[in-house]
């Protein structure tokens, strides 16, 4: 099997545009997914035509054809920490579902930078801001789905001149406060990721480990190339990653990924796992629009595996 073929694209693509959005918006992309009272609830970030982002809400039996409600469901806070923090927009959510409660990871933008907050929501109608739950320069937080060896975990992706956009793990007792943090996994020169890496999906649990779908990102002489790679953290240890799969999985080729708001981009915010062994994948085409695939999850295990590099 070739890298091409792992993530088998949906026919449909691309699944939601501005074009299906009852209010005005830029953009439909960087959606976080999960399954929640029988349907697929999509929070989806878009861009307003002041450049600035705000979050939306799908919804879809099926997965695959997915109906906007008209209203909108995150914008930035209006008073307090959260307004201070928010100002310049949320983007790029990550629904991550925690001992089967439903928990927003979101990178808030302002003049103190780019952190991330966390939200919950038990209705998919209401949100409720917790926390920051990162300083700044911290992007692409995801959280594991239970408990290991009595904390939380979570992976994100903070920023430094001397160590560029690396994964960082860390830990809490109540999902507020962090710690124990250590680097993971850090770009590899002269590769397809060799610029900045980051989490993509929240991990997804399997036999083998915990499967890490992230995005890499190469620069070129035309801008940056994002693509998507997969990664396996073991399972009672996360800290440790059993392999990274050497190759991309995905990577810009149809016309929406290559042009749009920002070309040559696939950046995933989640992943669905079946019952059938399947996973489906979500990705932002291009900044611009949403689409998906689907994959085997078994497969990509293999794929960590197999031909692997090392994490750092
Ligand atoms: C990153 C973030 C993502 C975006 C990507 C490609 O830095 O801003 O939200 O999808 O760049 O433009």
């Amino acid at each position: 099997m070739t890298h091409k073929q792992i993530v088998t694209r949906y026919e449909g693509n691309p699944i939601l545009t501005k074009d299906d959005i009852p209010y005005k918006v830029e953009t439909v992309h960087n959606a976080g997914v999960a399954k929640f009272a029988g349907k697929y609830m999509m929070l989806f970030r878009s861009h307003l035509d002041n450049g600035r982002s705000i979050i939306g809400l799908a919804e879809s039996d099926d997965g695959f054809n997915f109906t906007a409600r008209p209203e909108l469901f995150m914008t930035p806070a209006a008073d307090g920490v959260f307004a201070e923090y928010e100002a310049f927009g949320v983007e790029d959510p990550r629904v991550n579902v925690v001992e089967g409660q439903y928990y927003i990871t979101y990178s808030a933008y302002s003049k103190h930078g780019v952190r991330i907050g966390l939200a919950k929501t038990t209705d998919f109608q209401t949100v409720e801001r917790i926390a920051f739950i990162t300083q700044a320069d911290y992007r692409n937080t995801v959280i594991f789905g239970e408990k290991i060896n009595g904390r939380y975990a979570k992976l994100d992706r903070p920023h430094s001149d001397i160590s560029p956009w690396s994964i960082w793990i860390s830990y809490s007792e109540d999902l507020k406060y962090w710690g124990d943090s250590q680097v993971v996994m850090k770009p590899v020169p002269y590769h397809w990721d060799e610029m900045k890496i980051g989490p993509g999906a929240p991990p997804i649990k399997t036999d083998r480990g915990w499967l890490n779908i992230y995005h890499g990102v190469f620069p070129t002489m035309d801008g940056c190339v994002y693509r998507l790679g997969v990664c396996l953290h073991k399972l009672d240890d996360p800290a440790v990653i059993l392999g990274v799969g050497d190759r991309w999985i995905l990577q810009p080729e149809d016309p929406w990924e290559i042009t749009g708001y920002v070309h040559n981009v696939v950046f995933t915010c989640a992943a669905v796992p079946e019952e059938d062994g399947t996973l489906k994948l979500y990705w932002g085409g291009a900044d611009k629009v949403m689409c998906a695939g689907t994959a085997n999850i078994e497969e990509l295990v293999d794929f960590c595996l197999k031909d692997t590099r090392p994490p750092m």
